[in-house]
């Protein structure tokens, strides 16, 4: 639109669709801002010089109120002010569900003071490596955040996402690129003397590039963390207990539960997200799903935050 214009110009570029949208939004609420601005300390100026008390007195009628304006002006800035509230509200949705068809989730994990990338395939780099975060161009990207230590903060200015990756606690932010190239990531939550060496490139590639890198670089021989949450469905005894073809065992079936509606024995109910199966590996008490026992043991202390990872990027798999 063309008031974004001038108002864009201040703003980094935009690096998704939906930084595109966010610039629009905020050009439109800085041109509203200045116009009710000019209108507002305008009038009160103008009324200020045409009324002012001279020798002769009063110039103006004696009005104690007039129902018309005081409604006009109440209700033309409650219908912007609604058009701000829906503008932004759907603004923000988008920016927080990622769709259907994400293409690429990539865990990124904060620590004083780098961040580590991990690849579905196993692939992991640590940024005190310097190489940057690699993505695909056009595609939805998912980032699953957490942190080892204290909070760190992933920011995008590019994309206009920003979001806290927090210890003990997954969140995400996800993406789709617009163009190749460098973006800059900074951690956006003051974490310790070294906070400044958690910036970071994200590389945004052409898919076939992005691809050749993927699977290239076999010489690692890495597992996936799928895979490795394999192992610990096994070897942790999980599968004594949660089948993988939908039979009920002693507990439910990991088959489709990722994404899936869970209600509980105390009448409550959550989406089963990455949160949810982490709470429900590490403290299985806390919500017992309805028809079950609380049988299952607490696996709190004997996992770490890498095999729980593991398992829940396991469990997704099963479907
Ligand atoms: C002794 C049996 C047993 C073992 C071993 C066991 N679980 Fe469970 N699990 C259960 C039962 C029973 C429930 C349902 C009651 C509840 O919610 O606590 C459950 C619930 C769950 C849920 C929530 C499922 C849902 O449908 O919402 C997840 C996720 C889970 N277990 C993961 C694991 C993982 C991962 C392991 C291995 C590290 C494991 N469990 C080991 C018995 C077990
Ligand atoms: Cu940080």
């Amino acid at each position: 639109m063309a008031f974004s214009l001038l108002a864009n110009s201040f703003m980094p570029v935009a690096g998704t669709k939906i930084a595109e949208e966010v610039d629009t939004f905020y050009a439109f609420l800085l041109w509203a801002s200045l116009v009710s601005f000019i209108i507002l300390i305008g009038g009160m100026v103008w009324f200020l010089v045409k009324f002012k008390r001279t020798s002769e007195g009063q110039k103006s009628a004696f009005i104690t109120h007039n129902n018309f304006a005081e409604f006009t002006w109440s209700f033309i800035p409650l219908v912007i002010l609604m058009v701000i509230f829906y503008w932004g509200w759907e603004l923000f949705a988008k920016l927080r569900t990622p769709p259907e068809n994400v293409a690429e989730e990539i865990h990124v994990t904060g620590m004083q003071w780098a961040w580590e990338y991990k690849y579905k395939n196993g692939r992991t780099i640590n940024s005190l490596s310097k190489e940057p975060l690699n993505v695909p161009v056009g595609k939805p990207v998912k980032i699953i955040l957490t942190s080892k230590d204290v909070i760190h903060s992933f920011y995008v200015p590019a994309f206009r996402i920003k979001q806290d990756a927090v210890p003990g606690k997954y969140s995400e932010v996800w993406f789709e690129a617009k163009n190749t190239g460098s973006y800059v990531v900074f951690c956006t939550e003051y974490c310790g003397t070294s906070h400044s060496n958690m910036m970071i490139r994200l590389n945004v590639m052409e898919q076939d590039d992005y691809v050749a890198w993927y699977h290239g670089d076999e010489s690692v021989g890495t597992k996936s963390l799928a895979d490795v949450g394999k192992e610990l469905y096994i070897n942790k005894a999980c599968a004594s207990c949660h089948s993988l073809d939908g039979s009920r065992i002693v507990g439910p079936t990991f088959k489709g539960l990722y994404g899936k509606n869970r209600e509980f024995e105390d009448g409550s109910s959550a989406k089963a997200d990455e949160n949810y199966i982490k709470e429900s590996i590490l403290q299985a008490g806390a919500k017992i799903v309805k028809g079950y026992p609380a049988a299952m043991p607490v696996y709190q202390g004997q996992l770490d935050d890498e095999e729980v990872s593991a398992l829940i990027e396991y469990i997704k798999s099963v479907e």
